[in-house]
């Protein structure tokens, strides 16, 4: 038996790590909400238990959450748990890093000067920094979001806190394990709670899968299907660049179309041909051992993104560009120059420059710097600026 502290209790989280444990048995998880108690609150109501409705498979009830804690009503408990946890783990999305556009910790960041002010923990940086520091035991501390290298990234960001917070912090016992995570999780939709009858109820496709680096401190859940392996870069690569770059190309190009949903756009007469090319170049990026399987898993990509049960929308994709697109462009773009992505670049400048026309703040941490960008009488330099790309706007420029 063992304890994982997750923090990052969205539907991704209750769709993967949490359905990888609960079929594993004999560990339990606690969660943590960084920011609202609404999860919490409604999973408090029925035992901590829900619905995951997996396509094509049915309902399995989850019961491997323990408990929920809130960041800003629980700290000194969550300090507590994460002193005896065997894994704290995370899914806090690209912007939950508080990294600049050059990936590294932005100490500037409001959040993170808060926290270095004594004023939280509220973020995962300041909440791993000040408990680790209190804690002489190994650990594993598993990133489970679409990041390169995200436990080598989330390690860096918690060694410049911690000395910025001029904590005595010894992080030679803690091993962060990069991880690549997938599975098609959309926003749960009334339709979905209505025919489950469970109000938490999780949407999911029947694929999914994780590739850890076999770099545990301790004891893990015997995970059904995860691959441990030396290596995840070239896993990350794949699935960041094919999968997430062709999300992010049918997000921002198919609401420019007018579409709605993920299923939709995948069947556009103009953007099928173009996501198609855009994996055929993300694939050609890839170390060569996995070259060979890039078209097949664009084949079974394309099936994936088909799935009309799922009602993945567009918009959910198109939040946080600036911090998905230096993963999911930008490699690429780099590499080979593709013409699909170029689209998919222009797409996202038309998004911000419409959104913002509309008077809309984006749903991004950077939209305060978008809405300044998309004023400049030449926005392209500053937009890409803010995805480590400004270097190549001559190739995105009309
Ligand atoms: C999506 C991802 O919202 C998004 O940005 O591209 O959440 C995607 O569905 C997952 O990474 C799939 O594993």
């Amino acid at each position: 038996m063992g304890t994982i502290l997750h923090f990052g209790l969205g539907n991704f989280a209750r769709a993967h790590l949490l359905d990888y444990t609960d079929q594993a048995g004999g560990w339990d998880v606690v969660g943590v909400s960084l920011r609202s108690s609404s999860v919490r609150d409604g999973l408090a109501r029925q035992g901590f238990e829900y619905d995951l409705c997996v396509q094509g498979q049915g309902v399995r009830r989850i019961k491997a959450l323990r408990d929920v804690l809130v960041a800003p009503n629980d700290r000194a408990e969550i300090i507590d748990v994460m002193a005896d946890a065997e894994i704290i783990s995370a899914t806090v999305t690209e912007k939950g890093y508080h990294l600049d556009a050059a990936g590294k910790l932005n100490l500037q960041d409001p959040a993170i000067a808060a926290d270095l002010a004594g004023q939280g923990p509220t973020t995962l940086i300041g909440f791993l920094a000040f408990g680790l520091a209190e804690r002489r035991k190994p650990v594993t501390v598993l990133s489970c979001d679409n990041r390169m290298e995200n436990g080598k990234t989330l390690e860096t960001a918690v060694a410049v806190f911690s000395e910025a917070a001029g904590l005595d912090l010894n992080l030679d016992a803690v091993h962060f394990p990069n991880a690549m995570v997938d599975r098609i999780t959309p926003a749960t939709t009334d339709a979905v709670r209505a025919i489950s009858g469970d109000p938490m109820a999780v949407p999911t496709e029947a694929f999914s899968e994780w590739v850890i680096e076999d770099n545990f401190a301790g004891p893990h859940p015997d995970w059904p299907g995860v691959q441990l392996v030396d290596d995840v870069a070239p896993h990350e690569m794949r699935k960041l660049r094919m999968l997430n770059g062709a999300h992010s190309l049918l997000a921002y190009a198919g609401l420019e179309r007018g579409l709605t949903y993920v299923h939709e756009a995948v069947r556009d007469p103009v953007l099928r041909p173009l996501v198609s090319e855009l994996m055929k170049d993300a694939g050609a990026t890839l170390p060569a051992a996995l070259q060979a399987q890039a078209p097949d898993y664009a084949d079974a990509l394309l099936r994936r993104f088909e799935n009309p049960e799922l009602a993945h929308r567009l918009d959910q994709i198109a939040m946080d560009g600036s911090q998905k697109l230096p993963y999911r462009f930008v490699p690429t773009l780099r590499e080979t120059g593709s013409k699909a992505v170029i689209v998919g670049m222009r797409a996202w400048i038309s998004y911000c420059m419409s959104e913002t026309a509309k008077g809309r703040a984006l749903n991004d941490p950077c939209a305060m710097e978008i809405a300044s960008a998309v004023k400049q009488p030449d926005p392209v330099v500053p937009l890409l600026g803010l995805v480590g790309a400004e270097d190549l706007a001559p190739l995105i420029r009309k």
